[in-house]
């Protein structure tokens, strides 16, 4: 039987957070047997060029070791200040040194050169993401001949974004090496079709365009998503109670506004905060019976762009604090740590609006986890940003622009007085929606697409 090889940055964790991501992948993985592919998360003097695997949850897990050097060239430098940056449309934070990206192939062609000897012909084999784009490239300059697809859990830039990342006709020509690319959403499958089209007007107009030869490369949209029946169950388990009934009791009846993000610059916060300072701002009436909450851990904290975003966080917090804060009421909570899943179940749960506002997104999946934690009965609002990928499949959130202030205040106050029927209304649609778009078919969807040789959806002829 072939196996799966699933290849990412990182290898699992032996804690993983229950109903994410990499519990997902785990799942599909140990359907079909195979293996878990990645950094160690150590370093070396020397790069590795042999896996070494041991079993974590039942799974076979492979990976190599990085130098420092290489490691700082291909995560911090290639991978997180210019690719992630430009994806997102921050130019302006890119931060170009030209010598990461040799540290970003060589990382590349590290993982092929230890992948190789463990790969038989019927394997087939899932890329993840956008700090792995040249893999399949190095493993077809290594003879392998097995079917190899790559997902992008991040948007896929317009051509002037494109545009800016050193380069990109190489990496472009690393990415027709897979058989199947697949994006978050339709927004990333068009943005792939407009660079195409911009390059061939750029060449009827007699320019030198970056020449693309897309080949038998399937290109197509798969949303991915959350597991809604695991993360319903684990918001009515007893640690999720624990914690709805902790902040519940604080809250003293006040309604819970929500956000919970990683820290990064893409997940628009300060503009949030904003928003909901113009809330107070124009709802004097409101004021004491709202409480925000904001969860925002740091990451990537050694990259000086994720610096400034915190302090600007800090700045934009102290600031709503200051101006509308009395002795017996705060107006905003932030809290910079991460929680169990139970933990967040619970905090959704409660919550009367779930605050998704990044100024862009591939999906975002506390969309989904917010969606699935609610109460049928009683459920909360679900404020979400037209640039995350989820506002494609969410249509009944109060979907909002998060660079519009005064709309994004808006939204919060129509989510706060929301009556129960509309709120109930709204809820089941986008449940029904968090079920259809579930993570289970998702990986399945895709690895059949890869499977087999046409793809099963509509390949760039179609879209
Ligand atoms: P991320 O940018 O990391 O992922 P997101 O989709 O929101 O963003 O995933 C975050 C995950 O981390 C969620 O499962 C959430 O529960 C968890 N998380 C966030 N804050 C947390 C906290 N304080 N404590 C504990 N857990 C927390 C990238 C892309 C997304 C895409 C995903 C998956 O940027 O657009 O949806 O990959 O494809």
């Amino acid at each position: 039987m072939s196996k799966l090889i699933i290849v990412s940055n990182r290898t699992p964790s032996k804690t993983p957070a229950a109903g994410g991501l990499a519990v997902a992948l785990k799942k599909t993985l140990s359907a079909r047997d195979g293996f878990w592919f990645g950094w160690s998360g150590n370093f070396s003097e020397q790069p590795s060029r042999s896996a070494k695997f041991e079993t974590i949850d039942g799974l076979r897990v492979g990976s190599v070791d990085l130098t420092r050097a290489d490691h700082k060239a291909y995560y911090a430098g290639f991978s997180n200040s210019i690719l992630w940056p430009a994806f997102h449309l921050r130019l302006d934070l890119t931060d170009i040194q030209s010598h990461w990206y040799e540290g970003y192939r060589r990382v590349n062609a590290q993982f092929a050169d230890a992948l190789v000897e463990h790969i038989e012909p019927d394997d087939i084999i899932w890329v993840h993401d956008y700090h792995l784009i040249p893999l399949a490239a190095e493993l077809r300059r290594r003879n392998i001949r097995n079917r190899i697809g790559f997902y992008l859990h991040i948007p896929f830039p317009t051509p002037d974004a494109l545009h800016a990342i050193p380069h990109r006709e190489e990496l472009l020509d690393d990415l027709v090496k897979y058989d199947l690319v697949g994006f978050q959403a339709h927004r990333d499958v068009a943005a792939f079709n407009e660079f195409l089209a911009h390059e061939e007007m750029f060449l009827e107009a007699g320019g030198k365009p970056v020449t693309v030869e897309l080949g038998d490369t399937q290109i197509d949209a798969f949303p991915i998503g959350s597991d809604p029946d695991a993360f319903a169950a684990l918001a009515k388990s007893p640690n999720a109670q624990k914690m709805y009934k902790r902040v519940a009791s604080a809250m003293n009846s006040r309604a819970l506004v929500l956000g919970v993000d990683r820290l990064d610059y893409s997940k628009g916060l300060p503009q949030r905060i904003a928003a909901y300072e113009k809330l107070l701002e124009n709802n004097a009436t409101l004021r004491r019976t709202v409480h925000m909450l904001q969860i925002a851990p740091p990451s990537r904290d050694t990259i000086k762009e994720y610096q400034q975003i915190s302090d600007e966080l800090d700045s934009a917090v102290g600031r709503v604090i200051g101006r509308f804060a009395e002795p017996d009421w705060t107006p905003l909570t932030y809290v910079r740590r991460a929680y169990a899943q139970a933990s967040l179940a619970g905090l959704y749960r409660l919550a009367r609006v779930g605050l998704v506002t990044p100024l862009r997104d591939g999906m975002n999946l506390v969309a989904h986890e917010y969606v699935a934690s609610q109460d049928p009965e009683d459920p909360g609002v679900l404020v979400l940003s037209r640039f995350a990928g989820a506002a494609e499949i969410f249509h009944d959130a109060l979907l909002i622009n998060p660079f519009d202030t005064d709309e994004t205040a808006e939204a919060m106050r129509q989510a706060l007085v929301m009556p129960l029927d509309e709120r109930k209304r709204r809820w089941r649609n986008l449940m029904d929606a968090a079920m259809v778009h579930n993570v289970d078919d998702w990986a399945e969807s895709f690895l059949q697409a890869l499977a087999s040789d046409s793809g099963t959806g509509s390949d760039l002829g179609s879209t």
